[in-house]
């Protein structure tokens, strides 16, 4: 099954998003595949947004995914990445519909609260780097009541 990697960034930790976020990919319907609490260096942080390292706003947004710890997680499910990035909503959350993660809970760009893979291929790289000891295997009971 496909998977994504969202991660709660320092923002979402300190202001008490955690369960909020969690619950609407749980309520959703996605599998939960791995999850932890972790503080990155800036090293591991400059790898995460590697594609990005000669954007303007690079160095501060560096700043800001080390300066508390980040909720890491592996999300499964039929088209969680581009789904994810839905529920997430776009990445100025002045831009973002009102019922994403973004437009309801966030308001400047350097402080969007959550990230989640763009693509399939950048979900398989980013689920490598965060979580290199693999992810939970297990199938939900629920699954034939969520997928026909
Ligand atoms: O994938 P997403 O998080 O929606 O946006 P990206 O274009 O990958 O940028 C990563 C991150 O960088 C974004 O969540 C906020 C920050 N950022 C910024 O501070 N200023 C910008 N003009 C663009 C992005
Ligand atoms: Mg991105």
């Amino acid at each position: 099954m496909e998977q994504t990697f969202i991660m709660i960034k320092p923002d979402g930790v300190q202001r008490g998003l955690v369960g909020e976020i969690i619950n609407r990919f749980e309520k959703k319907g996605f599998y939960l595949k791995g999850l932890k609490m972790v503080s990155v260096e800036r090293s591991f942080a400059e790898k995460h947004y590697a594609d990005l390292s000669a954007k303007p706003f690079f160095a501060g947004l560096v700043e800001y995914i080390i300066s508390g710890p980040v909720v890491a997680m592996v999300w499964a499910g039929k088209n969680v990445v581009v789904t994810g990035r839905k529920i997430i909503g776009a990445t100025n959350p002045a831009d973002s519909a009102p019922g994403t993660i973004r437009g309801d809970l966030a308001i400047e760009i350097g402080r969007n609260v959550i990230h989640g893979s763009d693509s399939i291929e950048g979900a398989s790289k980013e689920i490598a780097l965060w979580f290199p000891e693999g992810v939970a295997e297990w199938q939900s009971n629920l699954h034939p009541w969520i997928y026909e």
